[in-house]
């Protein structure tokens, strides 16, 4: 297959858009075979059956690297609470917040959890993600873990999308487990992990290092796991406060370390010995009101790439909109819009230790977004607009 008459935003490097003005792409199944300006287009594939993109705008489609978005219940009512006064911490630590989402996940039956899901992925693919990463993390009990990830699982079959999974049973102490959280790691954490490693559903390990949750003792355990497992691993780091998982994630050669608003310019440094993605994440800045900004300069001076993502929860970020993460990247971050381009596609890619997504080249995946749009800035400046024409997810329109 052969896409004709495109405005091509390649991202071959870091350095720019790597724009081609009346660009064609050839496709060949699953993959691109060839990219390059209309008059260059090679014999063999001129004959392919071709679409007429008219002069549209072509990205990499879009990669949401982070994400909870498989879950029961909502968290409106906490919402209210904090706009009367409560802080996140206070929530949590008075057995909401996380804990709240713990039990209706718990209850909820694996074809509501699906049906429920669903509707926040559709709102994703609309906006043109083809690939979702979905933690695990609001059951805390191994059977709730486990439904979690075969739900995960699951919306790969029911749409047409990419699923990578993370294993997130460090991500709170559960009630039963309040006064002895060591044993919480374990007894539960550690055994969930191996189940669910054995019955394939599990991508990769993640933790939430946070005085409301694990130290790095703890967490350091699950990953020891994990590198025995073979399964890469990130972590939630220094979102509230900083002790210290950056540093533990760099020593783990982590794939990312997300949120990362308290994390210093050593973090930053040793994240780029490890060759680790700084995930930040501003949907989670925006609804907590943090004022500490994640240190995106110290990211940009040590070379640190640095990948976005929706965060999609119920507590923390009830968003689904990738778009509106680029335009808050930009605006509360001062990221630039090619920065949040790259976050949200070859960098995204990168921290899911996914090789050959997120840009435009000979061997990559063909999954690409064709936007009404003429220039890619387009795609960070509007708030609440979604200009996507069409998303191509393996070759596939
Ligand atoms: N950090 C977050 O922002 C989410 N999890 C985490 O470790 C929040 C999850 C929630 O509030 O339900
Ligand atoms: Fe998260």
């Amino acid at each position: 297959m052969l896409l004709t008459n495109a405005h091509l935003t390649t991202l071959r490097d870091n350095r720019d858009y790597g724009l081609i003005e009346n660009g064609a792409i050839a496709l060949d199944g699953a993959q691109i075979a060839w990219v390059g300006p209309a008059g260059g287009i090679p014999p063999e594939y001129q004959s392919a059956e071709t679409h007429d993109l008219g002069g549209r705008l072509v990205t990499p489609a879009l990669i949401d690297c982070h994400t909870h978005i498989v879950f029961g219940g909502n968290r409106a009512a906490e919402f209210e609470l904090r706009l009367n006064g409560a802080s996140y911490e206070e929530v949590a630590r008075a057995g909401g917040g996380i804990l709240s989402t713990v039990a209706a996940t718990r209850r909820a039956d694996e074809t509501a959890l699906l049906e429920d899901a669903l509707r926040r992925v559709d709102t994703l693919l609309s906006e043109g993600v083809t690939v979702i990463e979905v933690k695990s993390g609001y059951g805390l009990d191994n059977d709730t873990e486990l439904k979690m990830l075969r739900v995960a699982r699951r919306i790969a079959q029911e749409r047409s999308v990419q699923i990578r999974t993370s294993f997130l049973g460090a991500h709170a102490v559960p009630p039963e487990y309040k006064k002895t959280p060591d044993a919480y790691i374990d007894d539960v954490c550690i055994p969930a992990l191996h189940a669910a490693h054995s019955d394939c559903l599990v991508d990769a390990v993640d933790g939430f290092c946070e005085g409301i949750a694990f130290d790095t003792k703890q967490i350091r355990r699950v990953f020891d796991e994990a590198v025995q497992l073979g399964l890469p691993v990130k972590l939630h780091a220094e979102q509230l406060s900083n002790i210290g998982g950056t540093r533990l994630a760099a020593e783990y050669g982590a794939l990312s370390a997300d949120h990362l608003e308290y994390a210093t310019n050593a973090d930053a440094k040793a994240l780029a010995g490890s060759g680790t993605v700084a995930t930040v994440l501003p949907g989670a800045f925006y609804t907590l009101r943090e004022t500490q900004l994640p240190p995106i300069q110290a990211f940009r001076d040590h070379g640190v790439p640095i990948a976005l993502a929706t965060d999609c929860n119920p507590g923390s970020s009830p968003l689904t909109s990738p778009l509106l993460i680029m335009n808050m990247a930009c605006t509360l971050f001062r990221m630039t819009p090619l920065e949040a381009l790259l976050g949200m596609t070859a960098h995204a890619a990168q921290a899911l230790g996914l090789k050959n997504r997120g840009r435009i080249a000979p061997g990559y995946r063909a999954d690409l977004c064709v936007w009404d749009a003429a220039h890619p800035a387009e795609l960070s400046y509007r708030m609440g607009f979604n200009p996507l024409h069409t998303r191509i997810f393996r070759g596939v329109l």
